[in-house]
């Protein structure tokens, strides 16, 4: 085998990718992340065995977010980025350790290798184990991926100022912990508990540091039509380089668009007011290929997903910052103080053509917990009179897989009396269509990105205290979600937390969930896939 990599819903033939990945990395690639990951776990060894004060570790606390981040799926591609962070955390993690090489660290806090060749012998052997027992190594891996989306969330909100030691030491904690080989599966199940309600911390820091910095998303129309203008395209989740390249891009005549996970961004009362913050461009990350060549300008991505481009005209307009990389891309690094300089894309916005309309129209979002929340009095007469039988939570992630049309045609034939819930850019599949509205609200209610799923959870406990009820189950809600990469574990594992129950989860199950660990979850919180839409209908709607 010469790469094991099983974290995303498109793993090789439901099992992993274990020649190549089928999203396109390497396995010299896949190896290096591994390496990285085995690193910050020979931190976290560190810092669990000595009990060390995690509010204390500063650069630590943000570099082992940022490595995390850099091996989510399509979000950093670049193996010489990757090596200098592995040499980067290997130095930390000896000022951290100091000397005293004690008989408690695991070789993951001790190992040491002189040069690159080294980094890479060390890369090969630094992942998979043949002979780990497949329920242990199905448990260590659902923490690790839900460690991963944490580690997101929470650099976005560390770009805003906002953290948390409390996430830290649940990070160096579930990162210890799979390389501790003295822990049962029940213990690797508790944790895997503890990682859902840190997953929620985590989303609720987020939107506390997004909505603090750039007010409670509204009710917004958004453009999905072209301007005359030259412009940029901008991609990813991280608001706060959004909000540096409209400063930087105001009065210069070059136009910004979102593209992907950054659509929600027009739902922020703070970035009305850019003049050149003109519309959405195109659909879901997986459509960027086809989408990037009449785009014309330049586009910036600021986190996953990012799809390797084949043409070079595309490649040459396409920047990186952030936690994603490209080694044929232009990375625009931040100073000191996290200011990032975006002159050299808006010198090259201004020598393209405008962007080739490619469709016309508008979507509608912005509602995330304080907007549905504003709107109450009306959800609850309409669920009191019959008017919505139902609401079906569709959040989560879309992919380039086929059986993924499921959700279009779920969405199309959900009856008229029952509302979409949504978040993540799963949300690509129907939120073209015209499902209209029940007594004026919209039957697709998009909170945000996939983050703001914690805005469904708000949401769904506002309208359980509403309606006076025990548990949060007993609302007429489903579960229908969609997942690809690992935000979306982190975002599973959090409802879990909060209790949610008989959740849908496709377009298939999980390759990392060994068969006894997935009949745990089935069993404890009633976890299924999906079926066929006329088998699903018939279930959910009863
Ligand atoms: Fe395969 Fe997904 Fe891993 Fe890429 S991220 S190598 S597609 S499992
Ligand atoms: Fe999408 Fe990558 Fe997951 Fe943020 S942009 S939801 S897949």
């Amino acid at each position: 085998m010469d790469m094991f990599c099983y974290q995303c819903q498109e793993a090789a033939h439901g099992t992993g990718c274990d020649f190549v990945g089928v999203c396109g990395k390497s396995a010299d690639l896949a190896d290096l992340q591994d390496l990285l990951i085995y690193v910050i776990k020979g931190i976290s060894n560190i810092v669990v065995t000595r009990q060390l004060d995690v509010s204390a570790l500063g650069q630590i606390n943000h570099e082992v977010l940022k490595s995390l981040f850099m091996t989510i799926t399509n979000a950093n591609w670049d193996e010489a980025a990757t090596i200098r962070e592995i040499f980067r955390m290997i130095a930390l993690r000896d000022e951290l350790r100091g000397d005293a090489i004690t008989p408690e660290l695991h070789d993951a806090a001790v190992f040491e290798v002189a040069d690159e060749r080294e980094l890479r012998y060390k890369a090969a052997y630094s992942g998979y184990k043949v002979n780990e027992n497949i329920d242990i190594r199905s448990l260590r891996q659902l923490i690790i991926f839900g460690l991963k989306g944490i580690a997101a969330y929470a650099s976005h909100a560390l770009q805003l100022g906002k953290e948390d030691p409390q996430l830290y030491a649940i990070i160096y904690e579930g990162l210890a912990a799979s390389i501790n080989e003295a822990l049962t599966e029940e213990e690797l199940i508790a944790l895997t508990m503890k990682t859902g309600e840190c997953g929620v911390a985590a989303m609720a820091l987020l939107d506390e540091a997004n909505t603090s910095r750039y007010g409670n998303p509204q009710s917004t129309e958004v453009n999905i039509g072209v301007q005359k203008n030259p412009a940029i395209l901008v991609t990813g989740h991280d608001l706060t380089d959004l909000e540096q390249l409209l400063e930087q891009t105001r009065d210069t005549g070059v136009d910004v668009y979102t593209h992907s996970e950054m659509l929600p961004a027009h739902y922020y009362p703070a970035f009305k007011k850019y003049q050149n913050f003109v519309g959405n461009y195109g659909g879901s990350w997986w459509r960027q290929l086809e989408e990037f060549v009449p785009f014309n300008g330049p586009i910036l991505f600021t986190t996953n997903c990012l799809v390797p481009p084949i043409d070079e005209t595309v490649q040459s307009r396409i920047f990186t910052t952030g936690a994603s990389g490209h080694p044929n891309c232009r990375h625009i690094e931040a100073d000191a103080q996290g200011g990032k300089d975006f002159s050299e894309i808006i010198a090259l916005a201004k020598t393209c053509d405008p962007p080739q309309e490619i469709e016309t129209g508008k979507i509608v979002g912005g509602f995330a917990h304080d907007q549905v929340f504003a709107l109450a009095d009306q959800v609850v007469e309409a669920v009191q009179s019959g008017a919505i039988r139902k609401f079906v939570v569709m959040a989560g992630c879309d992919g380039r897989m086929e059986s993924r049309e499921y959700y279009t045609e779920f969405a199309a034939r959900l009856p008229a009396d029952t509302v979409i819930l949504t978040a993540g850019c799963a949300k690509y599949r129907y939120n073209k269509l015209d499902l209209g509205a029940i007594n004026g609200i919209p039957r697709v209610l998009d909170a945000g990105q996939c983050n703001d799923s914690y805005s469904l959870a708000l949401i769904a406990l506002k309208l359980k205290e509403i309606f006076g009820l025990e548990d949060v189950n007993e609302l007429p809600i489903v579960y229908n979600i969609a997942w690809y990469e690992q935000k979306a574990v982190t975002v599973l594992l959090s409802l879990l937390s909060l209790g949610v129950k008989n959740i849908h989860l496709g377009p298939t199950l999980p390759a990392f969930l060994s068969p006894n660990v997935a009949k745990v979850i089935m069993e404890k919180f009633g976890l299924t896939g999906i079926g066929t839409v006329d088998e699903d209908l018939a279930r959910f709607m009863v």
